[in-house]
């Protein structure tokens, strides 16, 4: 039984709660506007009420009164409600937009379970932490109510879910939600995006998903494609920074968690599939790479392959590990392992090679700094030597685009096309842990040195 139908079946202090039935109700996720029933022309907004709006009206009006509808924070059966990076949410009973805190509260209040509404084709929104609560208007203000079992109560509580608003005039983020640190690759012809599962406090996500795409425009979810809570005995948080290659048929899932028992520091694991979407087991059953092992935090991994089939794993913060990986995929020797420290980097490195020349990529400053940034050098080998040539891909805070950073690299098969993804603050409102992920393209000059990329909206 799901858990607002249980709800509103339960017992409660042993009366039975005056609900009637409730059928659970699904919406189209994406770009949506939610019309009152009772008040047609009149629709939920951005500030907590239900405004007229128009043809006629002012392009904010629009944004305003259009929602992206995704999978619920709390619960992907339910809905979140998202305008730019912030989030339908309650608080006091009232409606209102908040940036995610990143806390299972507010994921709570910012999802909602929806039911069939009082007429064919409506929806009503159940608050998924209060389920015999709903999203009602008094005075064109929206509230969390407790159900009433009347024709005025239903009526206010019940909204058509319409096209939206506000035409989409930009790309926007490719992915739909929160996530950072994309990894892009492809496979077959088929371009995979494997991020950070972002809007947790201090990054504390335990799900990894893999996205997939033929055009870089539509993407599908594959959904969780491993969860350390159960998938990984010796990390519990902190599912941050995915890579993934390919060897022999198997897909090889390189990933960072927190280890268990309060303890945060990182360690990197690999995972492993007969698939691109998994589902991916872990490999070892132990970290590829223990926390304090190396310098630095032991995050962001990637695995580069060479002309020749050697594999290359680079990670961590602080200073660039690299290290030949054996033929396995899973194993390395650590007496091996190279680190350095270009002058700049703080994290997240990603080789490329394109016409004998090796690029190595990293982040520069903080991830909860609208600074952070793209860098690279050049080098004659996998291992380098690297020539720093400069900062290639920075906020453009004109247009409200900061802290564009954690990206990566692919080449649109048997072409000379490239493009980068990254990850920049959710537009508008986000920060550090509110991040979205974009692609842009990436050129290469006659020389060989990379142009700066613009970031677009
Ligand atoms: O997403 C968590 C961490 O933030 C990544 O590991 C870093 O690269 C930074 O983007």
């Amino acid at each position: 039984m799901n858990r607002l139908v249980a709800a509103l079946v339960g017992l409660t202090l042993g009366a039975v709660i005056v609900v009637p039935s409730a059928h659970a109700a699904t919406i189209a996720t994406g770009a949506r506007s939610l019309e009152s029933v009772n008040f047609p022309g009149r629709f939920v907004t951005a500030a907590g009420r239900i405004d007229p709006v128009t043809s006629g009206s002012t392009a904010a009006a629009k944004r305003d009164a259009t929602f992206t509808v995704l999978p619920g924070l709390a619960s992907p059966s339910c809905y979140s409600f998202q305008v730019g990076g912030m989030f339908l949410r309650h608080y006091d009973f009232r409606l209102r937009l908040d940036v995610n805190a990143g806390t299972p509260a507010f994921r709570q209040d910012a999802t909602f379970c929806a039911v069939d509404g009082s007429v064919a084709g409506s929806i009503s929104l159940a608050a998924y932490n209060y389920p015999d609560h709903r999203i009602r208007h008094r005075d064109y203000q929206l509230w969390l109510d407790p159900y009433q079992d009347t024709a005025g109560f239903r009526a206010d509580s019940s909204f058509r879910v319409t096209a939206p608003w506000a035409p989409k005039t930009n790309k926007g983020p490719v992915l739909p939600g929160l996530y950072a640190d994309p990894h892009i690759v492809n496979f077959g012809g088929r371009y995979y995006l494997y991020p950070t599962t972002d809007g947790f406090a201090s990054w504390s996500g335990t799900q990894f998903k893999a996205f997939s795409s033929t055009d870089l425009v539509n993407w599908t979810d594959h959904g969780v494609i491993l969860d350390l809570g159960p998938g990984v005995s010796w990390a519990d948080n902190s599912a941050w920074a995915p890579s993934i290659a390919e060897r022999n048929g198997k897909y090889y899932f390189y990933f960072s968690g927190g280890m268990a028992s309060g303890d945060t520091a990182k360690q990197l694991g690999v995972a492993v599939a007969d698939s691109p979407t998994g589902p991916f087991r872990d490999a070892l059953g132990r970290p590829l790479v223990r926390g304090g092992q190396f310098s630095g935090q032991a995050i962001d991994s990637m695995v580069f392959t060479d002309d020749d089939g050697q594999s290359y794993l680079y990670w961590g913060q602080g200073s660039v590990h690299a290290v030949r990986l054996n033929s396995d995929m899973i194993s390395f020797d650590p007496a091996q392992v190279r680190s350095s420290k270009p002058s700049g980097y703080n994290e997240a490195p990603f080789v490329l090679k394109r016409n004998g020349t090796y690029y190595l990529m990293w982040s520069e400053n903080d991830t909860r700094s609208e600074d952070y940034q793209v860098a690279y050098a050049t080098g004659n080998s996998p291992f380098g030597p690297w020539t720093k040539r400069g900062v290639v891909l920075q906020k453009r805070t004109g247009q409200g685009i900061l802290g564009t950073g954690h990206h990566s690299v692919v080449r649109e098969p048997g072409t000379d096309t490239w493009y980068v993804a990254y990850h920049r603050f959710a537009v508008p409102g986000g920060n550090g842990i509110n991040r979205e992920t974009t692609i842009d393209r990436l050129h290469f000059n006659s020389d060989g040195t990379i142009r700066p990329i613009t970031p677009t909206l």
